[in-house]
């Protein structure tokens, strides 16, 4: 499995699954949940009422339909209320329960936001540390795994500049 960085709009990419940042309800929002709703259409609003949500750190499958990707991971990030509320595990979770489902779907492909660092601000490096670490767990357990490309989308030049500094500037491969 190769991580590579991305920087740019995760909405443009063509992978098998990108991950949305959403919330409990799954019915869209700012943010990069709010891109994606845009630039998908009305049809994956209607299937994501089909799912009557999602707990904080689980995640969903949807079609991608007017995405250039096959399919949506929606998860719910915490929201940061200074770090006593259980807020690292879930994180994490976000991460690992989006690539369980990604695998269940047969995805070769999936590309993650920086999940929480917006509008339910989670400080930037620590949730970066938590997606690298969470990512590389994943894998030395999942040797067999068919998801071969995870590509972390950086939107900011903070984000960006903690994920260089994490992984490398041409990724790392495990
Ligand atoms: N492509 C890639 N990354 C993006 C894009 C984009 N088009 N747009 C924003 N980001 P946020 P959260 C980055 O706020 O903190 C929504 O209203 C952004 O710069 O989208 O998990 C949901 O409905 C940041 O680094 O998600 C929830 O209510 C990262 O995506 C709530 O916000 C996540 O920022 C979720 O908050």
């Amino acid at each position: 499995m190769k991580i590579r960085i991305y920087s740019g709009d995760i909405t443009k990419m063509n992978v098998d699954a990108i991950v949305n940042a959403a919330n409990n309800a799954l019915l869209g929002g700012g943010g990069v949940d709010g891109a994606i709703h845009r630039a998908a259409g009305p049809k994956l609003l209607a299937e994501c009422r089909t799912l009557h949500g999602c707990e904080t750190g689980d995640a969903k499958i949807t079609a991608g339909y007017d995405l250039p990707a096959a399919h949506v991971i929606h998860t719910v990030g915490p929201v940061w209320k200074g770090g006593g509320c259980n807020e690292a595990s879930l994180l994490a979770s976000c991460y690992r329960r989006s690539l369980e489902v990604a695998e269940e779907a047969g995805c070769r492909s999936i590309a993650f936001p920086a999940i929480s660092t917006g509008v339910y601000g989670y400080p930037k490096e620590q949730a970066a540390t938590i997606a690298v670490a969470g990512i590389n767990r994943y894998f030395n357990e999942k040797k067999d795994s068919c998801i071969g490309e995870v590509y972390l989308v950086c939107f900011d030049e903070t984000t960006e500049k903690l994920y260089q500094k994490l992984i490398g500037k041409s990724g790392n491969q495990i």
